[in-house]
């Protein structure tokens, strides 16, 4: 292909298709040159080529400015009037709107402009397959897509289109049952492990070990990260149990003691709790030093002392939520998000997606993580956001610590339905932050971490969407579950 417009369709069905992966390489080769054409006669006028072709920039870490956009306004100075018919265009402005960076007044323009209208949209003369894209879109742009939990559901969509390319979608087909193949054998490993350590018999645990392989799938599917998706579905699924013993079933005295025996990190320590949570204290422990054991044979590294301090923070940022809940505190929402960022545990996640999947693991890598860096921190807070929008009707319901949408309410005196709203927009304006750290170019970490980072939000915003799809699990996320891990593609 050598027009810059078929070629960037093409990156956008591989992505889309989940096959991306392979191509790196050209598709760099490609965004170097669409970068580099000084000819703009393919896009000029051309809103759909333009927004695609700033997405991809901008997902790949070009510099490219917002003023591209300028040109699409009319004689007021709005983003023009006689858009409004072309959808594909307007979707693939919207698509764009998501990469907008903290302080950029046109992108917040256009996706005030663009989302209004694909809410509003007539679809009854528009081509299926693109009402279906939109709606999707409207629930989940693809700047905030889980890469491998949109996977099928982008194939089915593909194969109905009239002009898919029938080689890239075998491809995708083949490509997307190998995968599953290895994904299925992680899973049969951790669930092993998992009945081994017989939490699932604790009466209170939630039932979530599969949603936790899901997670971890979410953050990072590619074959080469296999231990790391066994890593974090572990510690998602011991999590769980932690949380549900601060949250439904510990009494404040014994949850002191459970706080204490964590961050003294000590098996004597496990003398001092009931009986009900020496199992768990004894699988977090054996997990974590089974894995810095594994660490230190591969790597000669010492991990320990860094993943320590992360559950330590965990336990003492849960035990804050239970001091509130217990003594009928009501914080600010500032003082909620700051303990939030911590209790939603992204930071352990982060640092767990590190040390699972980089070789040689850095000291100052170490470090830097320990430190809570700002990606991590805002990362975290969009996942403790979407946690709160789809578990908190629950949680009120059985009796927890005022969440995000409560905090704000009683900070304001608004009404639940504000209060969402706000927390949504609150969301759109971290992701601009995040987009600023992903397009910094002096970051720290290994790109493909913060990659992972950011996939953790977007599994997030997958996982509730429709409420609370790690714990209660609509029937929705369970027939994905299913169709992902279970279902292959038939060719
Ligand atoms: C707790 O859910 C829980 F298990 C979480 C945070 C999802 C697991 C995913 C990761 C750790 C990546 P719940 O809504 O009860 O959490 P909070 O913190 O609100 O009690
Ligand atoms: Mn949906
Ligand atoms: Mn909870
Ligand atoms: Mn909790
Ligand atoms: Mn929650």
């Amino acid at each position: 292909m050598d027009n810059p417009l078929d070629q960037l369709e093409l990156i956008d069905n591989l992505q889309r298709l989940g096959v991306a992966y392979h191509f790196e390489r050209e598709i760099k080769n490609i965004l170097d040159c669409v970068h580099d054409i000084n000819n703009h006669k393919w896009k000029k006028g051309n809103l759909y080529a333009t927004s695609l072709e700033f997405r991809l920039l901008r997902q790949h870490g070009y510099n490219v400015i917002e003023e591209v956009f300028e040109s699409f306004r009319d004689k007021t100075g709005n983003l023009s009037a006689c858009l409004y018919n072309d959808v594909k265009a307007i979707l693939s402005l919207y698509e764009a709107s998501f990469y907008g960076l903290e302080g950029e007044s046109v992108m917040q323009e256009a996706w005030e402009f663009s989302s209004k209208h694909l809410k509003d949209l007539d679809d009854k003369d528009v081509d299926q397959n693109l009402v279906a894209l939109v709606e999707h879109a409207l629930e989940l742009p693809f700047h905030w897509w889980a890469p491998r939990l949109e996977t099928k559901w982008f194939i089915d969509l593909y194969e109905k289109r009239e002009d898919k390319n029938h080689l890239l979608l075998e491809l995708a087909k083949v490509d997307f049952n190998i995968l599953q193949g290895i994904h299925q054998e992680d899973l049969n490993d951790t669930l092993r492990w998992w009945e081994n350590t017989g939490l699932g018999e604790l009466t209170f645990v939630r039932d979530s070990f599969i949603a936790s392989y899901l997670w971890a799938l979410g953050i990072a599917f590619q074959p080469q990260y296999s231990y790391c998706r066994k890593v974090i579905t572990k510690a998602i699924a011991l999590i769980t149990v932690i949380d549900d013993i601060y949250d439904v079933y510990g009494t404040l005295p014994e949850l002191e003691l459970l706080t204490d025996a964590i961050t003294r990190w000590d098996i004597k320590a496990m003398k001092q709790l009931p009986s009900y949570m020496k199992t768990s204290y004894l699988s977090l422990f054996n997990f974590i030093n089974e894995m810095a054991y594994h660490i230190l044979k591969e790597q000669n590294s010492d991990v320990s002392m860094t993943l320590t301090k992360m559950w330590k923070n965990m336990a003492q940022a849960y035990m804050t939520e239970a001091r509130w809940y217990h003594n009928q505190y009501k914080p600010t929402l500032d003082e909620y998000l700051n303990n939030a960022y911590l209790s939603i545990t992204g930071p352990i996640i982060a640092t767990l997606s590190y040390i699972s999947s980089t070789n040689p693991i850095l000291e100052k890598d170490l470090e830097f993580l320990e430190s809570i860096p700002d990606i991590v921190k805002w990362s975290s807070l969009v996942f403790r956001l979407q946690d709160d929008l789809g578990t908190s009707p629950d949680e009120m319901k059985r009796g927890d610590v005022p969440k995000s949408i409560q905090c704000y309410m009683n900070d304001t005196g608004c009404s639940e339905e504000v209060a969402r709203e706000y927390i949504k927009d609150l969301t759109r304006k971290i992701w601009k932050k995040i987009n600023v750290y992903r397009a910094a170019t002096n970051c720290p970490l290994p790109q493909p971490i913060v990659e992972m980072i950011i996939n953790l939000v977007r599994t997030s915003h997958y996982f509730y969407q429709h409420g609370d799809g790690h714990g209660g699990g609509g029937q929705e996320i369970k027939d994905v579950m299913f169709s992902s891990l279970f279902q292959a593609i038939l060719l």
